[in-house]
């Protein structure tokens, strides 16, 4: 049983948002397309409190973006969300980053309770969630799969892209194009 994870295709993440990702929208397509073939769709957002401690006013490295139950915390609106089954919050604590999809949800219990063992991965950002979600799949036992040209990276130093991928492939993660 196979699963796709859309990770992050929110407002924020995409041109024009609060922690835009170059090109972020242009994952758009190919992701509707990979969640028409999926059996089970997760589409994760980062959905932070107000006060989240990855703020640059509360001494994190990022600017504020993905309050929760605000527009730019919203899926992209061409993510046809007629093929989303599940969607998972996360990050939502004060003090912990959330990255991943994993961290402090139901994703691996609402993926055992499909039966999955392959996880397909793809969204915003790829050095960050993208990444932390496939790993965390893959230590929770998953065969995982990173579709890379459905996702984009932030690039806070030039080369986290390339260096993310080597780092998924070194874990046992396969990246597709
Ligand atoms: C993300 C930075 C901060 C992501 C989330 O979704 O990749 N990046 N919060
Ligand atoms: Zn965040």
């Amino acid at each position: 049983m196979d699963a796709l994870i859309v990770v992050d295709v929110q407002n924020d993440f995409c041109p024009g948002g609060a922690l835009a990702v170059p090109d972020g929208d242009a994952v758009v397509e190919l992701i509707n397309e990979l969640a028409k073939r999926a059996p089970f769709v997760v589409a994760t957002r980062d959905w932070h409190p107000p006060d989240h401690g990855s703020f640059a006013e509360n001494g994190g490295p990022w600017p504020v973006h993905c309050v929760r139950d605000t527009p730019g915390a919203q899926l992209h609106p061409a993510i046809d969300s007629s093929h989303v089954d599940v969607v998972i919050d996360k990050g939502q604590e004060r003090d912990r980053e959330g990255y991943s999809g994993f961290d402090g949800t139901e994703l691996e219990r609402l993926l055992r309770q499909r039966d999955v063992d392959t996880v397909h991965v793809a969204g915003l950002a790829l050095d960050y969630c993208v990444k932390a979600t496939a790993l965390d799949a893959r230590r929770a036992g998953f065969d995982v799969v990173v579709h890379r040209d459905a996702t984009r990276a932030v690039e806070v130093q030039p080369g986290d892209a390339q260096r993310a991928v080597e780092e998924l492939r070194e874990a046992g993660v396969d990246v597709v194009d």
